[in-house]
């Protein structure tokens, strides 16, 4: 059987290459909800509605198990989806807790990056409260970022530009880790490394992600019948147009060269 993946759009794509990593013997099914993309700005209700009528959909199509692929869906429905369905539901999160540890001893802060929606959230904010003793977590909305990687924009001329507007308030030298909260933002960690000093680390959650799907597959016996096929979904419509399929393979092989989404 497949492993769903599902996001607002083709970030998810940035965690599912992780996986592809940590379970290579694995078919997948790619589920995008292009046509209401993004989520972020949306409210949570018209949001929540989205996000089960997309996995339904998946789960009618058979999975062992969903990796729901998006910081925003996660926090607004991650719970109530393990409630409805009796195969594994995984999220993802932003990585604060490794940030803060990382940068509590060394005098420096935190800056999550993620979509209005997810920071706006009470799972964000408990999430916060448990780890950030000493108040160093800060946090900023890019919702552009997600409209660039919708239309495929990944110019660093045109990406550094609203970067440095977003950004230039803040005083980047005081950041240690930058925790990307959004899966739709590792495309663009070279234009985000050029803001900050060299020494910042740039992590997300994907590879906790991967790992942790990699286990519990493992633990139910579940693992390796498959050869890494991934078959590809829009808002309900199976993609086989080769345009949009080689659209989706070149984000794969742009993920390949960037340093953050290998495993350490
Ligand atoms: N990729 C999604 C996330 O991780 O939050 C959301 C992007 C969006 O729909 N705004």
């Amino acid at each position: 059987m497949r492993i769903g993946f599902f996001d607002s759009g083709i970030g998810g794509i940035t965690v599912l290459h992780q996986a592809l990593k940590y379970l290579p013997n694995e078919d997948y099914i790619f589920y995008a909800d292009t046509f209401h993309v993004p989520y972020g700005e949306k409210s949570k209700e018209e949001v929540r509605e989205y996000i089960f009528n997309a996995v339904d959909f998946i789960a009618n199509q058979g999975v062992k198990a969903l990796v729901i692929a998006c910081n925003t869906a996660t926090s607004i429905a991650v719970k109530d989806l393990r409630k409805k369905y009796d195969f594994p539901v995984l999220g993802i999160e932003p990585a604060v807790k490794p940030a803060v540890h990382y940068c509590e001893g060394k005098q420096k802060k935190v800056l999550v990056l993620a979509t209005n929606l997810t920071l706006k959230e009470e799972k964000f904010h408990n999430l916060v409260k448990s780890i950030d003793h000493h108040d160093i977590v800060e946090s900023l909305p890019l919702p552009g970022l997600v409209e660039f990687a919708e239309n495929f924009e990944f110019r660093e001329e045109i990406v550094v530009p609203y970067l440095r507007e977003k950004l230039g308030s803040l005083d980047l030298e005081q950041y240690g880790t930058i925790v990307l909260g959004c899966t739709h933002f590792p495309y663009f960690e070279n234009s985000i490394k050029k803001l900050f000093p060299e020494e910042v680390d740039i992590i997300s959650g994907s590879i906790g992600t991967a790992k942790n799907l990699s286990r519990i597959l493992k633990a139910r016996n579940q693992i390796n019948d498959g050869t890494g096929d991934i078959v590809y979904f829009k808002s309900g419509y199976k993609v086989e147009d080769k345009n949009s399929l080689s659209n989706y393979k070149r984000l794969l092989v742009m993920l390949d060269e960037l340093q953050l989404l290998s495993p350490k």
